[in-house]
């Protein structure tokens, strides 16, 4: 948009005399970012009006991303940057003597997601309006988002995350397109004057589902999408029911908090009614736009697709179905081919731990009528198939199994397209998880490899690589990130490669600067930054990098006269508050960095620093800095990863593992630009089959392993007696269920080439620049674009192949 710094100054003093009734000199930052987002936002206000009626107007098809979790980050400076106003807003604001970093830090993170997954959908959520696609997000509107997390004595501790204490510039409260969502009761089907069965329901609990909307701002067009976010109140309280306390209890329960558990299946009766409340309020949205606009459902599918972003809301599809069936007459034909036509589903997990199953009895009593149409879906399929494909196949895969919901097997049946994350995690889905119905539907398996927000992770995270990039090829890559590759021309550039190096040196200061303010540690910006930042999960294998430390310090300690390139540690991950063996973890990691950091034989040879409070925020602050990406998960279980890219464009090199994207990754940027290591999924696989891993014959033929694991049971690492033992056990007693000690060696084999190879600062930068011009085909951009053209088959308009 255009804006003129006489203008915007203006316009920001007459919002703050407005709202604060002060003058600007004693506003706090807080009232300056408040006043600042609502005056962008209605700045805005118009291109976001003429977006919707457009696609009304035009009826253009529109895509609706149903996920449980969006993890936007602070929107001040995304939206700044996608209106094309940040120099003026920097400058206005600078003239006016405010401190913009203060403006920006004043803004709350919405935590409203756990990692990769709530990241993903926000990610989508930029590029759909970047490209110039009509795409809708749907999600909950928690009171309460993911906790932030402190450590005391080095165990993690979960404070409340009120991120809403100050409001929100963002949303608009739109209280008169509220539905109600119906839980429990009893529900029958009574015949009709002509012989139809209509469901009547008793003694129902409802609730009110007040969505709020937050604009979505495309980059550099005139696009603003909607991102809504659903709210549980009280039913309008017309005959003046009366609602005893617990009876309101139980409604603000459903949108108070997130669920804190990544990858991992929360089996409470609320996840179940946090699942169905916002699925259902946001097909009765759908529904009830689209009615408004057509006379009837047939060419629903040609107006509307529903993604459903992991199995979380799956009862989307048999909620689509109640309404066409209960509330639009439609035969059950027509309303399973309209159903299955809209909704597609990505899977994100292969781990048996996260396919979400629930207990019939559960489900049946928290919604009668959806377990009625969720039989019925169950008892065609078993139909259908069964005199195809046998009766184990469709045993194995009907909706209904076990006593339970199966929630994946309802998203494949119900959907016209299932995809995969990354190449990898495709082929094992049709290969092993959902092999029983890849056969059954072969033609709905699809790849779609994830994608990142770019812009963000390099325009608003990386300013001074920015402005080296542009200084280069110019400006045209922030649209079409594929662009980067015109960088590989300076790969013998020594100047620019000095320049590069520049740049991380700058990043690293800030970074250090951070950490000595919030931690007092003290680190350099010529070390090593080897960074492993994402949620603490054994198939990531912290624990490994943890050994690595040890064997490290136990190297400087036997041999301190010893040349090291010196190198700092850096975590950033959150535990699950139940997850036990994670917060062990957590709590050894934090106590072997108290004694290396303060350990004067060591100096400053070796740091670790274990960032508290991991977040998109940090994330913006550690990833520019990061010259080491460690992406070790055990082949097969990381679907895709999302940080290997974005530290992939920030130049950092990946010491990786042959899974997920990080394979696409080495593909991209070429081997010889990463650090690979470890058994590859086949492996994997192997040990699986013939059953025959054993840890202990691993420990006990490698000397060095045996010392640095041992170091968890000594007294080496003061205060870890019990968490040391644990982590023990798991490699030892219990045999290392994630082949950490099987990929020990080879891991600190690349982990000796990096230490040697960092001293060559050209050779090194150059791999730097090889990947970060190797990264654009990472952006979300392409990813969505593919997602439209294979998935959703709707338009966009910038060029993207
Ligand atoms: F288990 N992912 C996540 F599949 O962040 F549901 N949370 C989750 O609960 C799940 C997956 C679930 C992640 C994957 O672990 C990661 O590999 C992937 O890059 C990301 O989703 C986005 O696809």
């Amino acid at each position: 948009m255009e804006l003129k710094e006489a203008q915007f100054t203006k316009d920001f003093i007459n919002e703050i005399r407005a709202t604060y009734a002060v003058d600007l000199k004693d506003t706090s930052p807080m009232e300056q970012y408040m006043a600042l987002g609502h005056l962008i936002k209605r700045y805005n206000g118009e291109s976001w009006t003429d977006t919707s009626r457009s696609y009304r107007k035009n009826d253009v098809k529109q895509v609706y991303y149903f996920s449980i979790e969006f993890l936007p980050g602070r929107l001040l400076q995304s939206n700044m940057l996608n209106l094309g106003i940040t120099d003026v807003v920097k400058k206005g604001l600078k003239n006016l003597g405010l401190n913009f970093d203060k403006i920006v830090q004043a803004e709350p993170d919405p935590g409203l997601g756990n990692g990769g997954l709530g990241r993903l959908a926000a990610c989508y959520m930029d590029s759909m309006a970047s490209i110039g696609m009509a795409g809708n997000g749907n999600g909950i509107r928690y009171r309460y988002g993911l906790f932030k997390q402190v450590f005391m004595n080095g165990y993690q501790v979960e404070l409340p995350d009120d991120w809403l204490r100050n409001g929100n510039a963002w949303e608009v409260r739109r209280e008169n397109r509220a539905c109600l969502v119906r839980f429990g009761g009893h529900v029958w089907l009574q015949e009709q004057p002509d012989g139809s069965l209509k469901p009547v329901y008793d003694h129902t609990d409802d609730v009110l589902a007040v969505p709020y909307d937050t604009g979505i701002i495309g980059y550099h067009n005139v696009v603003t999408n909607t991102l809504r976010l659903w709210s549980a109140e009280l039913p309008p309280n017309e005959e003046q029911t009366y609602y005893s306390q617990e009876q309101r209890d139980n409604i603000d329960d459903i949108t108070k908090v997130l669920y804190p558990d990544d990858s991992n299946a929360e089996g409470r009766s609320l996840r179940l009614r946090q699942e169905y409340f916002f699925s259902s309020a946001g097909v009765q949205s759908i529904v009830r736009h689209y009615a408004a606009n057509h006379t009837s459902f047939k060419h629903f599918p040609q107006k509307v697709a529903i993604h459903i972003n992991d199995t979380h809301p799956t009862l989307v599809i048999p909620e689509l179905m109640r309404i066409l069936l209960d509330e639009y007459d439609c035969p059950w034909n027509l309303a399973w081919q309209i159903t299955t036509s809209t909704m597609s589903y990505t899977n994100h997990t292969i781990m048996q731990e996260a396919l979400e199953k629930w207990p019939i009895d559960m489900f049946r009593g928290l919604l009668p009528r959806i377990y009625q149409i969720v039989e019925e879906i169950d008892r065609r399929y078993r139909a259908d198939k069964a005199p195809v494909f046998g009766q184990n196949i469709v045993d194995r895969t009907a909706p209904l199994g076990d006593g339970q919901v199966r929630m994946a097997y309802l998203a494949v049946i119900g959907s016209h397209s299932v995809n995969g994350v990354a190449p990898l995690h495709t082929e094992l889905l049709k290969k092993d998880v959902l092999a029983d119905l890849y056969r059954i539907y072969p033609e709905k398996f699809n790849n779609k490899t994830n994608g990142i927000a770019d812009r963000r992770w390099l325009e608003i995270a990386n300013q001074p690589l920015t402005k080296l990039i542009d200084s280069k090829i110019g400006k045209k890559w922030h649209a079409n990130p594929k662009l980067l590759q015109e960088l590989s021309a300076y790969e013998n550039d020594d100047k620019f490669l000095k320049q590069l190096a520049e740049v991380k040196k700058i990043n690293k200061q800030r970074l250090a600067d951070y950490v000595q303010a919030e931690m007092g540690i003290t680190i350099r910006t010529d070390a090593i930054f080897d960074v492993q930042i994402k949620r603490l999960h054994a198939y990531k294998r912290q624990v490994l990098h943890m050994l690595e430390i040890i064997r490290e310090y136990l190297e400087i300690k036997r041999n301190p006269d010893q040349a090291v390139t010196p190198r700092v540690h850096i975590f950033g991950a959150k535990a699950a508050p139940s997850y036990h063996y994670a917060k062990s973890v957590i709590k050894v990691i934090n106590a072997l960095a108290d004694l290396v950091n303060n350990d004067p034989d060591i100096g400053d040879k070796l740091k670790v620093v274990f960032i508290p409070n991991y977040g998109v925020s940090l994330g913006e602050l550690i990833i520019p800095s990061a010259d080491i990406s460690e992406q070790i998960s055990t082949a097969s279980k990381e679907a895709s990863g999302t940080s290997n890219m974005k530290l992939m464009t920030n130049g950092a090199l990946s010491l990786a593992t042959m899974d997920g994207a990080n394979i696409d990754i080495i593909r991209a940027a070429g081997k010889k630009n990463e650090y690979i290591f470890g058994l590859t999924a086949n492996d994997v696989y192997g040990y699986y089959r013939r059953n025959d891993y054993c840890a202990r014959k691993v420990y006990e033929s490698n000397p060095e392993l045996q010392r640095v694991v041992n170091a968890l049971i000594t007294n080496l690492i003061p205060g870890i007696s019990t968490e040391g033992h644990e982590i023990y056990d798991s490699l030892l007693k219990y045999n290392d269920e994630y082949f950490v000690l099987a990929d020990y060696a080879d891991y600190v084999k690349q982990q000796e080439q990096i230490a040697q190879d960092f001293q060559d600062t050209t050779t090194w930068q150059k791999k730097s620049l090889a990947n970060i011009a190797a990264s654009g085909t990472f952006s979300a951009d392409y990813s969505v674009a593919r997602y439209a053209e294979d998935i959703w088959q709707v338009p966009y308009n910038r060029i993207l192949k």
